[in-house]
């Protein structure tokens, strides 16, 4: 079972499907957006000699019918069941299993029971020392990821080992780990304790990571991409020439401070995931989310829209201070503001979080079935809110946010109307043309659609952003011919 010497290793990294990717109601374009980048960082630090596949569960089937060494499974909480019994399987094969990810950091007893080894913690200096352990024989039972955490000097991605043309956007790119922040309902502080919870790559090395992948668009999956000014200053004039269009994330402190974001936006940044999260001041406390205590949200949107930034924004709803109007009050005042996507999540206590650990000393878990722990279900005892108003809530948002009428009032928030063609087109095609996304990802096209991403995402000049008028609900916005949809 134990590879002896240095012999080449017949290895297979699996991302076993979320629970919610085989429900029947499942969007697969939101399951075929990123490629399985953990998994490939950690597939680089393999001998050439080696063979490996990487299967991502989302995209392909998984044939159980070969005998790999040494197989590799990345365990998030609603895929946690399906991963346990894949390396079963592996196990009774004979084949040698690793587990690894936020899941098995957050309950490492639990997953070592199907494993012969689990990871704690990020990967990038367990996963070679493992190795190295492996090939002399004498691998360990647990790698924890402590002090001595950083980016430098991993080895490239093997992006080679994705099937590329399987994801809407292949072009995912992650340039630091971590986050400075630490909210308490939020993975961070729990999978990176015992080391550096924030630090970043070489800007050189990222920029380099970036001249290496292929087209226009880019999407940064980094928990906060403006988290260090100066790696973000040099990153972004590193990229100024690069006539790169991009999407990331970051915090509401952090797009009102400095001028990090115009620097982001003249680099190319189109779009941003932005963690509002609530619009009440003693839930940010309670949660201790104090980045968006006193910052003016509508401020963030303003200087978003008149730099030609769209936005994600985040919103958690069932926090102890949530009542029945919560859902609306949101919903509206995303609309009002002109944000173009909103992601809505029903509180979902992960163990290992504070907020978990507070809501245990509470008494208020109501279930340890961990597929329900993926946003859409209620998992735990809300304070204001009986656990069916909330389910209901969550569910209204998300129409309500999305009918075509909501839709075309808060592209109308645009000042311009090329502005409001991109805010339009963009929030119908993510969400209301499922067939056609279905088609394409069926037919393995889903690459196609790249250039008409980049033409959505091509720049707009900020005119002031102007006041929806009630009246103008009902009209869509015309289209102008330069927009490339
Ligand atoms: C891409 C992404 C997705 C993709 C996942 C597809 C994919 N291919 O992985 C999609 C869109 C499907 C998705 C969905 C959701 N996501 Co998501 N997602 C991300 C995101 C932005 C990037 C993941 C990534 O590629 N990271 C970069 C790579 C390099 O890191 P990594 O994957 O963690 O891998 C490293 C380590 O974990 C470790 N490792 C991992 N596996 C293994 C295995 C072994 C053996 C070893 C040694 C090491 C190891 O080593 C790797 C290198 O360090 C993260 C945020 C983030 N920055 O990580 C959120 C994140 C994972 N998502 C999150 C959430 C909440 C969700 C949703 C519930 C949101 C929703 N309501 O829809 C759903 C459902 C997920 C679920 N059911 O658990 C949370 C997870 C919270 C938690 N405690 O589980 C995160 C952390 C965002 C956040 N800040 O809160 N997501
Ligand atoms: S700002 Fe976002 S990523 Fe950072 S700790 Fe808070 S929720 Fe987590």
């Amino acid at each position: 079972m134990i590879a002896p010497g240095s012999r080449s290793l017949r290895v297979k990294f699996i991302l076993p499907a979320l629970k919610e990717a085989t429900d029947p109601h499942w969007r697969p374009i939101k399951y075929s957006l990123f490629p399985p980048l953990g998994l490939a960082t950690l597939a680089a630090y393999l001998s050439p000699d080696d063979h490996a596949v990487i299967v991502d569960e989302h995209v392909e089937p998984l044939r159980l019918d070969d005998a790999p060494e040494l197989v590799v499974i990345q365990v998030y909480i609603t895929n946690a069941y399906r991963a346990y019994k894949i390396a079963d399987h592996y196990r009774n094969q004979g084949a040698f299993v690793c587990l690894g990810g936020l899941h098995v950091t957050s309950l490492p007893e639990e997953a070592a029971a199907h494993a012969n080894v689990i990871f704690l913690g990020p990967g990038e200096q367990t996963f070679p020392s493992f190795l190295k352990d492996f090939r002399a024989g004498r691998p360990e039972r647990v790698y924890t990821s402590m002090s001595g955490r950083t980016l430098e000097r991993v080895p490239p991605i093997r992006r080679d080992l994705i099937r590329c043309g399987s994801y809407l956007v292949p072009n995912s790119i992650v340039v630091t780990r971590g986050c400075p922040q630490h909210c308490d309902f939020c993975y961070k502080d729990a999978f990176f304790q015992g080391g550096r919870g924030f630090y970043t790559q070489r800007v050189d090395d990222a920029l380099a990571e970036i001249e290496r992948l292929p087209g226009r668009h880019l999407y940064f999956l980094d928990d906060h991409l403006l988290g260090d000014r100066r790696f973000g200053e040099a990153l972004f004039e590193g990229m100024k020439s690069m006539s790169r269009v991009f999407q990331g994330a970051a915090t509401v402190d952090s797009i009102l401070r400095g001028d990090l974001i115009e620097r982001a936006a003249e680099a190319g940044l189109r779009s941003i995931f932005v963690g509002f999260e609530t619009l009440t001041p003693d839930n940010l406390r309670r949660s201790n989310k104090r980045q968006n205590l006193g910052r003016d949200y509508k401020a963030v949107a303003d200087r978003l829209h008149s730099l030609g930034i769209m936005i994600n924004g985040s919103f958690v709803f069932g926090m102890d201070d949530d009542g029945e109007d919560v859902f609306r009050r949101t919903v509206d005042w995303a609309i009002e503001q002109g944000i173009t996507t909103a992601t809505f999540h029903i509180q979902t206590p992960y163990p290992g979080t504070k907020l978990h650990a507070r809501m245990v000393q509470e008494g208020r878990m109501l279930t340890r079935d961990w597929n329900l722990y993926d946003t859409r279900h209620v998992v735990y005892q809300p304070t204001k809110l009986r656990p069916e108003t909330l389910k209901c809530g969550y569910d209204w948002a998300y129409q309500e946010f999305y009918r075509w009428g909501r839709i075309a009032r808060a592209s109308l928030h645009h000042g311009t109307l090329k502005h409001q063609a991109k805010h339009f087109f963009y929030a119908s095609g993510w969400k209301k043309f499922e067939s056609v996304w279905d088609f394409l990802i069926r037919a393995r096209q889903l690459t196609r659609v790249t250039p008409l991403l980049e033409g959505v995402l091509s720049r707009v000049t900020g005119r002031k952003p102007q006041q929806a008028r009630q009246t103008d609900v009902q009209v869509l916005p015309v289209i102008q011919p330069e927009t490339t949809i």
